[in-house]
């Protein structure tokens, strides 16, 4: 059963021992981020502060910050499950027999239940403010990091529609707030929303935009996930659910947004303005400098009666953003998989930020397999980002870190293994000499072959044989040897 809303997911993670209610008073300047990192830094659980200082609002914070939490906000049992549930719609079988066929059906209707659906009201409407009733000053926003800009909404669901397709899209993107009626909009070039908002800038019209703040899971979630332009998050967000996305139409523009959600801001971007947005204590665990980018004005707040405001804040690592992402490498990698069928597993270490760092293994099947399988990661979707590619052979653990340093670099001539590319780079990358635009490196640490000229034997990694080792697990307890005889 998918979750209503977010406080169906805050009741759950609750009677499982994942929220604690803290009801000290605390400032939505820099304490509650520093609550927050402490207790994502020890494992700790979801919080929800009920009185939060200059707010009526309680803050939610840290909901996916644990892998055990992303699973239940994608109620998932394992990552094995949605590899299970994705290879039905991956790889269709026609169902043999009777029996197959009529076990195929509940999935078929659960296809066809995900679409997300038009409702006439919904609960984000309970309470409407417009014009120049108006005031985000009322909302429990965070001052996150002491260099902060001021304050800002770090887990907004920015809600728009391309001019030309009117296709819908939801993403992630951190809102500075500037006054009580406008913000920032940071969503960056390589943005599906930055996208549509040229084609508005090309037409010299205003683009209408929504923010969803706080709901069911599986739909914030889907605002982060990278899916190609035009592919509907709310339809993906309806797939992980099990069950479609509600939306109701917004009171004062034309857009769907999410009817169960706590918060809602309704307004518009102009193409022609710009403000300085930032400096914000960013996921790379440094500042990310101020810059220009387009001004969010909001003309109406919808919210629900008594609304809960959903944050994050992201730092140095380990962070909330962290699981999110592990969570993106997981569902995302049968996918990746089906374009570059190569590669048999994938990671991207939680301190290398998401993007600095990807550890992929692949099937080696023909002389320069490493760096083509490079070169189509660099070439597909958000992947472009990836700074440090290192490759490896099927046989390596790429969830492993020492395996990977000890193999990786035994198998590396560095003169002959490294493959330096220019092309673009995330705007938040700060040492390349160029906003956006710079070097990545892939290492290609596979064996290599007679056909790419190498002439030397590989030795084999050393390994004891199975029988010594079975004779010697039978001897272990009798041996007088602290400790458990594994291997
Ligand atoms: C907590 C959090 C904050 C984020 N903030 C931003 C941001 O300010 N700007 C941005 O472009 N992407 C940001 N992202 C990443 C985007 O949400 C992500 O790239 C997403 O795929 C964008 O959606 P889109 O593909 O529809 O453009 C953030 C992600 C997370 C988890
Ligand atoms: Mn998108």
């Amino acid at each position: 059963m998918a979750y209503r809303d977010l406080s169906a997911f805050l009741q759950a993670l609750e009677a499982q021992g994942e929220l604690v209610c803290v009801r000290s008073k605390v400032s939505p300047v820099l304490e509650i981020s520093e609550i927050a990192d402490r207790a994502v830094k020890r494992g700790g659980p979801a919080l929800l502060f009920e009185n939060v200082d200059g707010s009526s609002v309680p803050v939610a914070i840290n909901c996916f910050a644990s892998r055990a939490r992303m699973w239940k906000a994608l109620e998932l049992a394992s990552w094995e499950e949605w590899d299970e549930r994705l290879e039905f719609f991956l790889d269709p079988k026609p169902p043999e027999g009777i029996l197959g066929k009529l076990r195929a059906i509940p999935r078929v209707t659960e296809l066809a239940a995900v679409f997300p659906k038009t409702v006439k009201s919904g609960p984000c409407h309970e309470v409407v403010f417009e014009g120049s009733a108006v005031d985000l000053g009322q909302l429990p926003i965070l001052q996150c990091w002491p260099q902060d800009a001021g304050r800002f909404i770090t887990m907004p669901l920015v809600i728009t529609k391309d001019p030309a397709s009117g296709k819908t899209n939801v993403g992630m993107y951190r809102m500075q707030v500037f006054d009580r009626n406008t913000t920032g909009m940071h969503w960056q070039k390589h943005k599906d929303g930055a996208g549509q908002a040229r084609g508005y800038e090309r037409e010299g019209r205003r683009m209408e935009v929504a923010v969803a703040i706080g709901c069911d899971p599986a739909t914030v979630f889907s605002a982060i996930a990278p899916l190609p332009p035009g592919l509907s998050e709310f339809l993906f967000a309806g797939f992980l659910r099990g069950e479609s996305v509600p939306l109701v139409p917004a009171k004062t523009v034309d857009l769907l947004v999410p009817s169960e959600a706590e918060i809602v801001l309704e307004g518009y971007v102009d193409p022609k303005e710009r403000r300085r947005e930032g400096p914000f204590g960013d996921h790379t665990g440094f500042y990310s400098l101020d810059d220009d980018f387009p001004v969010f004005h909001v003309t109406a707040v919808t919210r629900r009666e008594r609304p809960v405001y959903m944050t994050t804040i992201v730092g140095p690592p380990p962070m909330e953003d962290g699981f999110m992402g592990e969570a993106v490498e997981r569902l995302f990698l049968p996918l990746v998989k089906k374009t570059i069928p190569e590669i048999v597993d994938m990671h991207l270490p939680v301190d290398g930020i998401f993007h600095n760092l990807m550890l992929v293994s692949i099937d080696k099947r023909f002389p320069g397999h490493a760096r083509k399988t490079m070169h189509a990661i660099w070439g597909t979707g958000q992947m472009m980002f990836t700074k440090t590619i290192v490759v490896v052979d099927a046989d390596v653990n790429v969830h492993d870190p020492r395996e990977v340093l000890w193999k990786a670099l035994t198998a590396i001539d560095p003169e002959r293994d490294l493959e330096i590319v220019r092309g673009p780079v995330d705007e938040l990358d700060f040492a390349s000499r160029l906003p956006c635009y710079g070097s990545k490196v892939g290492v290609d640490a596979t064996r290599k072959w007679k056909e790419e000229g190498f002439e030397r034997r590989w030795p084999d990694a050393i390994r004891m044989s199975d029988d010594v080792k079975r004779r010697i697990d039978a001897l272990w307890p009798s041996l007088g040897i602290p400790g458990r005889g594994g291997r």
